[in-house]
């Protein structure tokens, strides 16, 4: 309908991408055979029954199974070569990428193969279409600080590649405050800050990561709308939220989509964006999750458009560079 062709048509930012949560069934499949890697699963079909979540948790099983299958540093090119294109379809002009080298290293994948087959196909992606990018590396908040600091480490020669530092994973029993350490030298590195805060986690772990980490941006934050004076805060303060909104359909997040909390968000003066998260599991890339909440929280293209402005004003692209895209 109309209000899809206007989404379709409008450029935008995306600032909540895991990459390995772009890995497709098919890639998944095809991956698993080049490199001889055994899966439990016999056909594409059977991949795709099995994404059927019932909490954070139970997804994050079946995505750190299905990053079993990157093993090479091609493999990490595809992947991102195979987002960057879905990315193009959907009028996306700049992609910030997060991706999760301890679920690589950890099963004795090089950093380097890692950090060098992503970059390589985010650069020729800015050579076919144009589309900017950064790189966000994400600690694992299951996994103890220590972890976290020596994966750091493993990431000072490749800071030329990487914008900032993120954190992911499961949520609770998990605070920001657990990674008080490592964020601080990742701030005195001249890393920008993100945190996932608010998703399963209590409105208590969004002001952490804002007092204790110092982090630039929220991603998800949904819980934060429980804390009036939070609410107020991320207003006032201009604080970016990047909301996915499939992603807490699919994660049970909230029970339909008409409880996407972007509307209220955008009410409240919040500076939100849509993003998709982990597309491949969670059923639609960017333009998809416009058009689930445009249709859901009848949103007007003003409001659209204040989303997709959101996208830009909210990276970090420099000043000049926004300006030109908005
Ligand atoms: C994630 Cl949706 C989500 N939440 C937390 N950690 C993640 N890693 C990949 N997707
Ligand atoms: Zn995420």
């Amino acid at each position: 309908d109309q209000r899809d062709a206007y989404i379709a048509g409008l450029p935008k930012a995306e600032l909540h991408l895991h990459i390995e949560g772009s890995l497709e069934p098919e890639m998944l499949f095809d991956l698993a055979q080049r490199n001889g890697v055994a899966i439990p699963f016999a056909s594409v079909e059977e991949i795709r029954q099995a994404y059927n979540f019932s909490n954070l948790q139970d997804f994050l099983d079946i995505y750190y199974q299905g990053m079993g299958v990157l093993l090479k540093q091609q493999d990490f090119y595809d992947l991102t070569w195979a987002y960057l294109e879905r990315a193009h379809a959907d009028h996306v002009r700049h992609v910030e990428i997060f991706f999760d080298p301890q679920g690589h290293t950890e099963r004795g994948v090089p950093f380097a193969d890692v950090i060098t087959g992503i970059s390589d196909a985010l650069a020729d992606g800015e050579k076919q279409w144009g589309i900017s990018s950064r790189l966000i590396l994400c600690f694992l908040r299951h996994l103890d600080e220590a972890a976290a600091e020596a994966t750091l480490d493993e990431a000072i020669p490749y800071l030329d590649k990487i914008a900032g530092v993120g954190l992911d994973s499961s949520e609770v029993g998990h605070p920001p405050s657990k990674f008080r350490n490592v964020f601080a030298r990742a701030r005195s590195l001249g890393l920008k800050l993100v945190a996932h805060a608010g998703e399963e986690g209590p409105p208590e772990y969004v002001h952490e990561a804002l007092d204790i980490l110092g982090v630039d941006r929220i991603d998800h934050g949904n819980r934060a709308l429980e804390d009036a004076g939070l609410v107020s805060r991320i207003a006032g303060e201009g604080i970016t939220l990047t909301v996915c909104p499939l992603s807490n359909l699919k994660l049970c997040v909230i029970d339909e989509i008409g409880q996407s909390p972007v509307a209220r968000m955008l009410d409240a003066g919040i500076r939100a964006t849509v993003n998709s998260d982990d597309p491949a599991y969670f059923g639609g890339y960017v333009n998809a999750n416009y058009r689930a909440i445009a249709s859901a929280l009848d949103l007007s293209r003003a409001q659209l458009k204040t989303l997709a402005a959101n996208s830009f004003t909210g990276s970090f692209l420099p000043e000049e560079a926004v300006a030109h895209l908005l």
